[in-house]
């Protein structure tokens, strides 16, 4: 109905909300307990290619987000057709973060407590491992994925079947006003290719998993469309289009994200200095399989995991940083009483950095 005829067609993958960020300096000892707890407003239209919001650690904080970003997507569509009403969310936002702040209706202490056994859980020892923080912030970010490609999958399946087909699929218009390189995916990202390689059961419709995938291809396991996103790497690195990489177009480019891939991964042994040449070359030789002094794009399919990371890996990065933030004794591991010391840490993707920013009423979280 009125959703069909939406003129603006915005592909909001919504980087969004939440924001801010895993590399915000911790705030210890007694100076954040008196700080208040603020939801993220901010909309973004941009598609978060190459960036990564990190994930509420609550699933009702995250559930909150999600509410009011839902109603201001709804509002989004309406203002299509342009009406004047701009900002009626604030005060959702207020209300919502006046709850957080209220002690007793939101305790921090209990929600902690609530929450702890849900992520002890491989095994429920009365200890938090890295491991089991990465796979509890996995699957917070996928419900997250997922109820984000369920809001466009509406927009776009405009016969209300439950798939989309490819011509249902339409560039949103913040492709089609940029240019082409704009983006570190090229405009090859919306052709039919890649809906074809998302297609996993190939009957010309993509249902929702399919186009999650399609949506996040880093993250599907269909091998058809990993494929794709190797020969998709190739066209944008091949500078000289022979249509393969040489060591050069491997060097600037590919190599840096491999490199600092590993580096996140606290599992390099390379240093940053000018003799970065022969590691590269020593992975490029690696990878060039069949030794004809190019990589194809079947030979970058060991690396392209490290190339365009997976929630996989921006879940155990956020795992690792709460750990290194709230494990008191060192031991790796965290327990609840370190939880329930530190509990910004675990509110900080929705935490007010900034002190002097608060506001004058609710000051508290004593
Ligand atoms: C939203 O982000 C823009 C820049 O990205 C910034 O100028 C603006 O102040 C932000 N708004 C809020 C409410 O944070
Ligand atoms: C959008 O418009 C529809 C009808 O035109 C209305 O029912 C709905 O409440 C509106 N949504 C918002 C968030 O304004
Ligand atoms: C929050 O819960 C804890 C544990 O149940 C309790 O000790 C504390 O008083 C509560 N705080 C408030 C403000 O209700
Ligand atoms: C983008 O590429 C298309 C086809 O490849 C071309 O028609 C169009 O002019 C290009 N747009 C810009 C802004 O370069
Ligand atoms: C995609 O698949 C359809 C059939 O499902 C085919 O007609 C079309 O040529 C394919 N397109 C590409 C670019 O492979
Ligand atoms: C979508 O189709 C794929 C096969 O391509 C299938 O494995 C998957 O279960 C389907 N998803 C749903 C939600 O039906
Ligand atoms: C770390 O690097 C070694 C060799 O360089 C590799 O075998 C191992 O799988 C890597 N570990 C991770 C977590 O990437
Ligand atoms: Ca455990
Ligand atoms: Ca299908
Ligand atoms: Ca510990």
């Amino acid at each position: 109905m009125a959703r069909a005829s939406v003129s603006v067609i915005i592909y909001i993958t919504i980087a969004v909300l939440i924001l801010l960020l895993i590399s915000h300096s911790p705030k210890k000892g007694g100076s954040q307990r008196h700080r208040r707890l603020k939801l993220r407003s901010n909309f973004t239209f941009a598609p978060p290619l190459h960036h990564h919001n990190p994930i509420p650690f609550d699933p009702l904080v995250a559930d909150i987000e999600r509410r009011l970003e839902d109603r201001k997507w709804e509002q989004h569509l309406n203002d299509s057709a342009p009406a004047a009403e701009s900002q009626p969310e604030w005060e959702d936002f207020m209300n919502a973060e006046d709850y957080l702040n209220d002690e007793e209706r939101f305790n921090v202490t209990n929600r902690l407590l609530l929450l702890f056994p849900k992520v002890d859980v491989d095994p429920a020892d009365g200890f938090i491992t890295e491991d089991e923080l990465t796979q509890w912030n996995l699957k917070q970010a996928q419900k997250e994925v997922l109820h984000r490609t369920q809001r466009d999958m509406e927009l776009h399946d405009k016969n209300r079947d439950g798939f989309v087909s490819f011509a249902e699929y339409q560039p949103p218009s913040w492709v089609q006003n940029a240019d082409n390189n704009s983006f570190g995916y090229d405009m090859g990202w919306w052709k039919e290719e890649h809906f074809n390689a998302s297609d996993a059961d190939g009957d010309g419709l993509l249902n929702i998993t399919e186009f999650n995938d399609f949506l996040h291809p880093a993250d599907s396991k269909n091998p058809k469309l990993l494929q794709w996103l190797c020969k998709e790497e190739v066209r944008e690195r091949d500078t000289d289009k022979d249509e393969k990489i040489n060591f050069k177009e491997f060097f600037h480019g590919l190599f840096d994200l491999v490199r600092n891939y590993e580096e996140e991964n606290h599992n390099s042994s390379h240093q940053f200095d000018d003799s970065m040449e022969a590691p590269a070359r020593n992975l490029f030789a690696q990878l060039d399989k069949d030794g004809d002094g190019y990589l194809s794009d079947a030979e970058l399919l060991p690396i392209i995991g490290k190339i365009h990371p997976s929630e996989h890996y921006y879940a155990k990065q956020q795992a690792d940083y709460i750990i290194s933030q709230a494990d008191t004794d060192k031991d790796g591991r965290l327990t609840l009483t370190e939880m329930i010391e530190n509990p910004y840490v675990f509110y900080s993707a929705i935490f007010n950095d900034d002190e002097e920013e608060d506001y004058e009423f609710h000051d508290e979280f004593r």
